[in-house]
């Protein structure tokens, strides 16, 4: 594959803010992709605020825009992004875009980050977890957290080896790249990342341990994956190499977030930060390797 590509990304819109598709366009553009976004939800901005209000697409209205675009010859994508999708006719509604675009392009790559939840706590209908499973099956690439996977394979993750093992049985369910985006381990964060090269043989696998940033942010979890598919496809047989790249990218966005935060007289650790991510342009165009970052 070449280095760029065109990418189908269904995932909110915030008006303020940057999570969902506001958190993955901009940075799969600057890394030379084109990308045609269809907001899942219009809201006024995400929802760990008080208040929250807009619009929510339904299935049938995603199948609109996507025979809208078929009518015109235009569904032929080198990838699918999905990130929060919030009910079951929803993501019923997903499957069948994956269908109908890997009838235009085979090779078309899926992306999937499989949002349910984090920290024992879901915040997507308990309905979702099994429809997820189905959708996992079409995946290329799949991106979930550690309460994500435990949702997935019904493995209880608590150690390295526990996560590498769930890597296993998501290969064998369908994706062949599966990246654990955040891992708490003895309060050390970890990256689990593995590749299974060929159906049925042993994955390549990594880790790689993240510094730890003491504040909370929001919207990282779906810049990581636009990052990941970004990165994976100019390295599409060194995932290793991709989730360095994305690491180093992490880090000096939110560490500039931090800064940012800090001296506007803002202590970091009282609430949720929004990301600082036009200000991190450079740092998504040409990732610095931050010291400490190295897949393991
Ligand atoms: P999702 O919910 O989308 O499946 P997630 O729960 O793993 O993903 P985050 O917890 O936001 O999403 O983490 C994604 C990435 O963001 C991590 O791999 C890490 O690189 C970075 N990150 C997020 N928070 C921190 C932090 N406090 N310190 C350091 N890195 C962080
Ligand atoms: N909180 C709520 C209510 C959400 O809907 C989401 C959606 O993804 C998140 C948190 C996750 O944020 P992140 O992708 O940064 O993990
Ligand atoms: O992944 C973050 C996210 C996506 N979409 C909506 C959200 C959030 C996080 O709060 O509110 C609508």
């Amino acid at each position: 594959p070449s280095g760029t590509g065109r990418v189908l990304s269904i995932q909110s819109h915030t008006v303020q803010g940057y999570v969902g598709n506001k958190s993955a366009i901009f940075p799969l553009q600057l890394l030379g992709f084109d990308v045609d976004p269809i907001n899942s939800v219009q809201f006024s901005n995400h929802t760990g605020y008080p208040t929250f209000r807009g619009q929510v697409l339904d299935g049938q209205q995603l199948w609109d825009l996507i025979e809208g675009l078929e009518a015109n010859g235009l569904l032929f994508y080198t990838h699918l992004l999905t990130g929060y999708i919030g009910s079951v006719s929803f993501l019923n509604m997903v499957f069948q875009v994956v269908d109908k675009l890997r009838s235009i392009n085979p090779d078309l790559i899926y992306v999937c980050d499989p949002v349910l939840g984090d920290e024992g706590k879901l915040y997507v209908p308990q309905e979702l977890v099994s429809v997820y499973k189905k959708v996992v099956s079409v995946a290329s690439m799949l991106t979930p957290n550690q309460f994500e996977v435990e949702q997935l394979t019904g493995l209880r993750i608590t150690s390295e080896q526990d996560g590498l093992e769930a890597c296993n049985l998501l290969h064998a369910t369908g994706p062949s790249k599966v990246v654990i985006t955040s891992l708490l381990v003895d309060d050390t964060l970890l990256l689990i990342g593995s590749h299974q090269k060929t159906k049925g043989e042993a994955p390549k696998q990594f880790k790689i341990v993240i510094p730890k940033i003491p504040a909370y942010f929001t919207g990282t979890g779906d810049l990581t994956t636009a990052l990941l598919l970004g990165w994976s496809n100019k390295y599409p047989d060194n995932l290793e190499r991709a989730a360095e790249l994305a690491v180093s990218s992490l880090q000096a966005l939110l560490h500039r977030t931090v800064d940012d935060y800090k001296a506007a007289g803002f202590d970091p650790q009282s609430s949720s930060l929004e990301i600082r991510l036009i200000q991190s342009q450079d740092d998504i165009r040409l990732p610095q390797e931050s010291e400490g970052v190295h897949a393991i």
